[in-house]
């Protein structure tokens, strides 16, 4: 039994639905807030972040940890390449979509999404401005570089790489930022590309029920 603790729309947490929708295992979705839920929740998640993985009554925090070993648990369809070099450079696009993705995309996200819907506030659109016009740009242009023109990210097959950008951009998606097609051409095509494959329209499906989007 697979059961991940998370919510749908932490863009951390989409790592783990989206590795484990890619591979077509079933699981279990635990919804835990992030930075909370139970008392408990601290023995499987010591920093309290979501997600948390449970498998057959193993469990493991951390969306990059619990993708490594959902694909030696699970090979089929794997997320990191065999090759050392594809490896690497999916890796690392991870570590990137993580960490500069998720830190400019993700305070759209919250002011646009977040304040209004779930703290009753307003929006600050000098943020959401900031980001777009400034702190974006040089992120996305790196992305705009690295990405072939068409197929994956990385190599010849779906990666942990393509989960890792995806799963940012589909944040400031929901709080109405895509990257232009004019500015960003690869950007916006990997986007769309990823939003046509059915694994990912079955998580978005998910987000729409549970958030009312
Ligand atoms: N490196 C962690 C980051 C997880 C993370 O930051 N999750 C956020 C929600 S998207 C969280 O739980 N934040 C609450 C907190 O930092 O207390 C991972 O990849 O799983």
């Amino acid at each position: 039994m697979i059961k991940v603790h998370g919510v749908p729309l932490s863009p951390f947490a989409r790592k783990v639905y989206l590795g484990l929708r890619y591979k077509g295992l079933d699981f279990d979705m635990e919804m835990v807030p992030p930075g909370g839920g139970s008392d408990d929740f601290v023995k499987i998640s010591p920093l309290r972040k979501i997600p948390a993985l449970e498998h057959d009554g193993f469990t493991i925090p951390d969306s990059s940890v619990i993708l490594r070993y959902l694909d030696q648990q699970f090979p089929d369809k794997p997320l990191y390449p065999a090759d050392p070099q594809l490896q690497a450079k999916a890796c690392w696009l991870e570590e990137y979509g993580d960490t500069k993705l998720i830190e400019n995309l993700g305070p759209i996200f919250f002011q646009r999404f977040f304040r209004p819907r779930i703290l009753n506030e307003e929006p600050d659109e000098d943020i959401v401005k900031q980001k777009i016009e400034q702190d974006l740009p040089p992120i996305l242009g790196y992305v705009e570089s690295v990405l072939p023109e068409n197929g994956f990210a990385v190599g010849s097959h779906f990666t942990v790489a393509d989960i890792a950008l995806l799963s940012p951009l589909l944040n400031g998606r929901v709080g109405g930022y895509t990257p232009d097609a004019a500015q960003y051409p690869k950007v916006a095509g990997f986007f769309a590309r990823a939003l046509e494959m059915d694994f990912v329209k079955d998580q978005l499906a998910v987000e729409k029920e549970v958030f009312n989007l």
